[in-house]
């Protein structure tokens, strides 16, 4: 496969399936921004994104512009790199204007409520299945290997078993995962969708005006996790292959408009770069 990000001046550092690397990745590839992905594990991010300048959380974009460490910010790069009519925070309206607004509070309720609890509730059904966990991460870095984001070369089963248990405990205890507060993250998902299926009822086509926005992609982007679209870049398993309750979720969600929403969003705005085949 050849490599749409050889000689790219840009650079991001991921975890290959991260919901918020992936909602980088998006603008990027929409924008047609050449960039080089340097995805890593989870831990194993953490000191090529400190010493790309940027924290220890993913994504990190090393661009000419300087180094940007947010999700939101790389969206906002994005945007200068693309005409102001299909700019992801509706940068045609040169005033503060309702519908620009209304994006940024969006993509920022979705930054703080949404994402930080599909991903426990993800993690928390995952995890305690290393085998499937193996499969998902394993699928990922393949299905992005055309971007630069090769297995480790110690990634075999072997090595994965001693490094995995130590992991899952760090993962565990860093972003709080326990059955009491998934059971809080399903309550914050539940009041994000209803939001949105709520948005969605007078039949509009997208969350705020007549084109896609900075509100769409965050939502699909930090959604997918429970609703794992096919057109998923990074290749996330089927519903029939997660855990039982994964799947419950992942099927119910999919049934709500605001699921079926994202994976259209995934499915019509989600176009793969060149190099790199969409969903895999
Ligand atoms: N607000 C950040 C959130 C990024 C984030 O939570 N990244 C996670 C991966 S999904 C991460 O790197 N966690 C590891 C860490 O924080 O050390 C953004 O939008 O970029």
């Amino acid at each position: 496969m050849s490599d749409p990000g050889a000689g790219a001046p840009h650079r991001l550092i991921t975890i290959p399936w991260s919901h918020y690397c992936e909602k980088a990745r998006w603008a990027l590839d929409r924008a047609g921004v050449p960039y080089r992905e340097d995805a890593y594990l989870p831990f194993a991010h953490a000191l090529p994104a400190l010493w790309a300048g940027g924290r220890t959380s993913v994504p990190v974009l090393v661009s000419s512009a300087g180094v940007l460490r947010d999700s939101t910010d790389i969206l906002r790069y994005a945007d200068t790199l693309v005409p102001p009519e299909r700019a992801l925070f509706f940068r045609e309206f040169r005033e503060p204007d309702a519908g620009r607004a209304e994006v940024e509070a969006l993509e920022e309720l979705f930054d703080l409520d949404l994402g930080p609890a599909t991903r426990r509730i993800a993690y928390f059904h995952l995890l305690p299945d290393a085998e499937g966990t193996f499969t998902l991460m394993g699928g990922s870095f393949r299905a992005l290997e055309g971007a630069g984001a090769a297995l480790p070369w110690w990634f075999g089963r072997g090595a994965f078993r001693a490094y995995f248990p130590v992991a899952r405990s760090v993962m565990n205890a860093a972003m709080r995962i326990d059955a009491a507060s998934a059971e809080r993250s399903r309550g914050k998902v539940r009041a994000v969708f209803d939001a949105v299926n709520e948005r969605l009822r007078d039949g509009r086509p997208f969350l705020v005006g007549d084109r896609f926005s900075a509100a769409d992609l965050t939502f699909a982007a930090l959604a997918a996790p429970l609703l794992v679209p096919e057109d998923h870049p990074a290749s996330l398993p089927p519903p029939g292959e997660l855990p039982s309750d994964l799947r419950a979720l992942a099927e119910a969600l999919r049934g709500e408009p605001a699921g079926a929403f994202a994976l259209r969003m995934y499915r019509e705005h989600r176009h793969a770069r060149p190099g790199q085949s969409a969903g895999g």
